[in-house]
C-alpha cells in the first residue's frame, strides 16, 4: 500500500479534515484506507498572506492554550510522519526566569518533541528591535516580531496503541499577552507496514 499523505492547512480545522496534496480545505470524512484527521481547534489568525491555527496562549483566556489532532483508523503497524511549521511570535525566552517552553507530545503519554530554545532574538535589552524575524503581527495594539520554525516528527509503530492517536500541541508561557503561538501546513504521511520506502 502507498503511503497515505495529508497536508492540513490552519484554516481546514474544525470536523474532520483531509486532503490529499493539498492545502486547501477538505471534508471529505474518509479518506483512502479510512483515514481519518481531526481538529480540536477551529480558530484560525491571519499571518503575512496565510490563514494560520491560533493564536494559542496558555496564560490568556482570550485564547486557546491548546490544540489537538486526532489521527484515527490508522492501519496496523503503521509510522506516522508529521511536519507543520510553528510560528513563535513575541518576546519567547530561551532560559531565565521567563523561560518558556513548547511541546508536542501524545495524549496518552509521550513527548515527542520539548522545545525550550527558540528563534525570538533583539538587538536590544528593551526587546523593541527584532532580529531575523520573518515580519510582524499586530496583537493588542501592539506589532509583535514572529519567527517561524518548520519542525518534523516520526511516531513509530510501536508508539501507536491501538488504531488511534492524540497529538496534543501546547505551549508553556510566561507572557500573556507579549508571548503567542501558531501552527499552519501541518502535514501527516502514513507509511503502512508494507509500504515501499
Ligand atoms: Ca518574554
Ligand atoms: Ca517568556
Amino acid at each position: 500500500m502507498p503511503a497515505i499523505f495529508f497536508i492540513l492547512a490552519a484554516t481546514d480545522c474544525g470536523g474532520t479534515v483531509s486532503g490529499e496534496t493539498s492545502s486547501e480545505s477538505s471534508m471529505s470524512p474518509d479518506f483512502e484506507g479510512g483515514v481519518k484527521l481531526e481538529w480540536a481547534s477551529d480558530r484560525s489568525f491571519p499571518i503575512g498572506n496565510k490563514n494560520v491555527q491560533g493564536l494559542f496562549n496558555d496564560r490568556n483566556p482570550e485564547f486557546n492554550p491548546a490544540t489537538q489532532l486526532k489521527i484515527s483508523k490508522i492501519p496496523s503497524g503503521s509510522r506516522i510522519d508529521l511536519s507543520f511549521d510553528l510560528y513563535l511570535i513575541g518576546t519567547w525566552d530561551s532560559g531565565g526566569k521567563q523561560a518558556d517552553r513548547w511541546t508536542l507530545g501524545m495524549k496518552e503519554g509521550g513527548i515527542l518533541l520539548d522545545l525550550t530554545t527558540f528563534p525570538n532574538r533583539f538587538k536590544d535589552p528593551g526587546e523593541k528591535v527584532p532580529d531575523g524575524n520573518e515580519g510582524f503581527v499586530r496583537i493588542y495594539r501592539h506589532d509583535r516580531a514572529y519567527w517561524m520554525e518548520s519542525r518534523r516528527v516520526s511516531i513509530s509503530p510501536d508508539q501507536i496503541r491501538g488504531d488511534s492517536l492524540v497529538l496534543v500541541f501546547r505551549g508553556y508561557l510566561t507572557g500573556r499577552k507579549t508571548e503567542f503561538w501558531a501552527i499552519d501546513n501541518v502535514r501527516v504521511t502514513i507509511h503502512p507496514i508494507a509500504s515501499p520506502r
